[in-house]
Formats: C-alpha cells, sequence, structure tokens
C-alpha cells in the first residue's frame, strides 16, 4: 500500500519489539522470529489461558442488554487481547488487505475492515475480495470456531449454547479515534446463529437497537479492552452500531497502541 491508511499504522504494522521481549509470552506464544504466532495457528493462550493469566479473568455470565444480547465484560485477558492483535495484524496485511469499505452510494466507512473465511462488501459475502485486490481471503481457523463456542456457553452460561455453532467469517475492524459505524443490522448471512463480538483497545459507546427500526429504543453500552457481546435469538438482527470510540482509554499492553479493534464472528449459512 503506498499511502498508509490513516491509523493504519497503528493497526497494520507489526509492533515495536523492545530488546529483550523476543521470547514466548506468559501465554506461552512467540510473537517474533521463527515460530512467531500465525494467524492460521491454534492460539492455545486464547482457547486455555495461562494458569498465571486466568486470574486476570472476569467470572463469565454478563448482563442482559435485550433477549438473547448479552455483554460480558472483561472477557479476554490481556494475554488473550494480544494474540488476537497479533492474529490480526497478520490479516490486516493480507492477502486482501485492511481497507476502508466503499458502499454503493459512493461513501466510504470510516472504519477500516479486513475479513477471513469469506470477505463482506455491501451487500454480499463472496470468498474473494473483489472490491481490493481479487484475492482470495484467509481462511477462517477453527481456534476461532472454537473460541465463538465458549464465547456462547459463557456469555448465556449453557453449557450447550455453543454446540453445533460453527462460524465461518469474522469482519474486523479498526477504528481510529474518529470512526463510528451507523446503526445497521447484520443480514447478509442465511443463518439466525448468533454473532460473537469481542472488543480490543479503546473503550466505545456501542449502541444496541432493536429489530424494526434505526432509531429509539436503544440501549448505549460502554464496550472496553476485553468485552464480549454476543446476540442471537430475538435480538440477532438488532439494528446496533457505533457512535463513539474514546481515544486513550485503551491499554497498550492489549497489543494496541491506539484505537480499538473488534473482532464479529457470524455463520454465513452460504456454501462453497
Ligand atoms: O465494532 C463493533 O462493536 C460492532 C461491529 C459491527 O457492528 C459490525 O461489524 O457489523
Amino acid at each position: 500500500m503506498s499511502t498508509p491508511l490513516p491509523g493504519f499504522e497503528e493497526f497494520g504494522e507489526p509492533e515495536p519489539v523492545a530488546p529483550g521481549r523476543q521470547g514466548p509470552d506468559d501465554a506461552g506464544n512467540s510473537r517474533t522470529g521463527p515460530g512467531a504466532v500465525s494467524p492460521q495457528e491454534p492460539l492455545q493462550g486464547l482457547l486455555h489461558p495461562a494458569a498465571a493469566d486466568r486470574s486476570q479473568a472476569r467470572p463469565a455470565g454478563g448482563r442482559e442488554i435485550a433477549p438473547g444480547a448479552v455483554h460480558v465484560p472483561g472477557w479476554l485477558t490481556v494475554a488473550q487481547q494480544r494474540e488476537l492483535v497479533a492474529a490480526c495484524r497478520g490479516w490486516a496485511r493480507g492477502p486482501a488487505p485492511i481497507r476502508h469499505t466503499k458502499l454503493p452510494r459512493g461513501g466510504v466507512m470510516s472504519v477500516q475492515t479486513v475479513c477471513i473465511g469469506w470477505h463482506w462488501q455491501p451487500y454480499a459475502y463472496t470468498r474473494t475480495a473483489d472490491d481490493v485486490n481479487g484475492a482470495r481471503v484467509a481462511a477462517f481457523p477453527y481456534w476461532i470456531v472454537e473460541l465463538g463456542r465458549r464465547a456462547l456457553v459463557e456469555a448465556y452460561q449453557d453449557a450447550a449454547a455453543g454446540d453445533g455453532y460453527t462460524p465461518d467469517t469474522a469482519l474486523i475492524n479498526f477504528y481510529d479515534g474518529q470512526a463510528k459505524l451507523g446503526m445497521h443490522q447484520d443480514k447478509e448471512e442465511r443463518s439466525g446463529a448468533p454473532v460473537v463480538s469481542l472488543s480490543i483497545g479503546d473503550t466505545c459507546v456501542f449502541r444496541f437497537g432493536n429489530t424494526e427500526t434505526r432509531t429509539k429504543p436503544y440501549t448505549d453500552i460502554e464496550l472496553a479492552s476485553g468485552d464480549l457481546f454476543v446476540f442471537g435469538g430475538p435480538s440477532r438482527f438488532a439494528y446496533h452500531g457505533v457512535p463513539k470510540v474514546r481515544p486513550g482509554t485503551g491499554d497498550p499492553a492489549s497489543g494496541l497502541a491506539s484505537g480499538r479493534l473488534n473482532i464479529t464472528m457470524r455463520v454465513t449459512g452460504l456454501d462453497g
């Protein structure tokens, strides 16, 4: 990319590595040099946090915002956030690099997005990123499927909630301090399976509305680094958006020096 996108420098480029910090992290994963975390490798720390790290995680379960929509603050530990940031940085570089999505009427989204599994562009999924460089998007790794299943079990406090849940796409959004996302429904999927959303970096205001209109009634909540939000059941097709990011509220220990990263995994219901 000849002209880096605003904010891309912070997200898309590798983290500077301080001397003496090149060994495995506390989740046991090396991030630099040979054996560095690859987006396609199973990230053991994400699935099985190290004992020392587990104590940071808050108890599972969360607040129901609407029927089927649950917010679990602090679900990811800091080490897990770092692993996800490292994986997302890899995907942001390609095969189809992160970009500001162009809208059919000529607008450009302020959020930057890269997809895995299936590529989303308004308003369809394809295997190739035809509005970027035509490349086939990166495969959807199984460790994210497992992470999604565990998210459902813990958000819904139901040991069976993750059974059969097999997300096959994720939209990875990067927000700089000015980026916003208007109220919309996630409705290109041909499946009513829940959406699992993970937030890292700066806190945002997340607006969660109703299934009928973009307007009130809605609930504004703050999504902070490490938070999980799940929306399924009667809330699966609720309008939602991000009216504001709060710059400078994230902890660089997450691996993100500035900005906000959000990963939403979904089941497309598509074949091929
Ligand atoms: O950034 C978020 O929290 C929401 C993302 C979202 O709504 C989407 O990707 O459709």
